[in-house]
């Protein structure tokens, strides 16, 4: 691979792989009514600023702006699961956003911006996409208690396999 290359880069929260699997096997009984594509367990993940396609020499803004983020350790209960008609996406995520995470979220994404990237107007949304390409459905399976222990962000490469998106952590960050 051309080590010039752009890189398509994203911050995220990452689950153990224990919450990973339960979310991948609530997300398999959901698939028997909506089809579409799961997403692969060690996939699983809840973005907090998307910065698109990074010049290899700027990673090192995204890392110098992450490393400025204040520390905001939460416990987020995972209790709701949603279809989105817009993007045809079954997540799940918080009813209610912590707020740590709506700060570290909105200090990550202030900071990204003292280092000149552009990021996504729209509010912050917090959710964990499980089944991309779904068909419409309002009755979705009840959802197990999961709670998420946030310790930690990391900055994640995204990359095209012939499954999809494959994603590599090049750098975590205590939250
Ligand atoms: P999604 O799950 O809602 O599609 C890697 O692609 C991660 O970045 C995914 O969590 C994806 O959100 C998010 N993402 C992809 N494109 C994006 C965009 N243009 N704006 C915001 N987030 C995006």
């Amino acid at each position: 691979m051309n080590g010039k290359a752009p890189l398509r880069l994203f911050f995220a929260v990452w689950p153990e792989p224990k919450l990973a699997h339960r979310l991948a096997s609530w997300a398999n009984s959901a698939h028997r009514t909506t089809g579409g594509r799961l997403t692969r367990a060690e996939s699983i993940h809840l973005t907090l600023a998307f910065l698109g396609e990074v010049p290899a020499p700027r990673v090192e803004n995204a890392i110098s702006a992450a490393l400025r983020v204040p520390a905001r350790t939460c416990i987020m209960q995972i209790d709701e699961a949603c279809f989105w008609p817009h993007n045809r996406i079954v997540w799940a995520g918080p009813r209610e956003t912590p707020a740590p995470l709506a700060e570290l979220a909105a200090d990550l994404k202030q900071q990204l911006e003292v280092e000149g990237f552009d990021l996504d107007a729209r509010s912050f949304q917090a959710h964990i996409t499980l089944i991309r390409k779904a068909r419409a459905t309002r009755q979705l399976p009840p959802l197990p208690a999961l709670d998420w222990r946030v310790h930690e962000f990391v900055l994640v490469r995204s990359m095209k396999d012939r499954e999809g998106a494959r994603y590599e952590v090049l750098r975590r960050f205590a939250a």
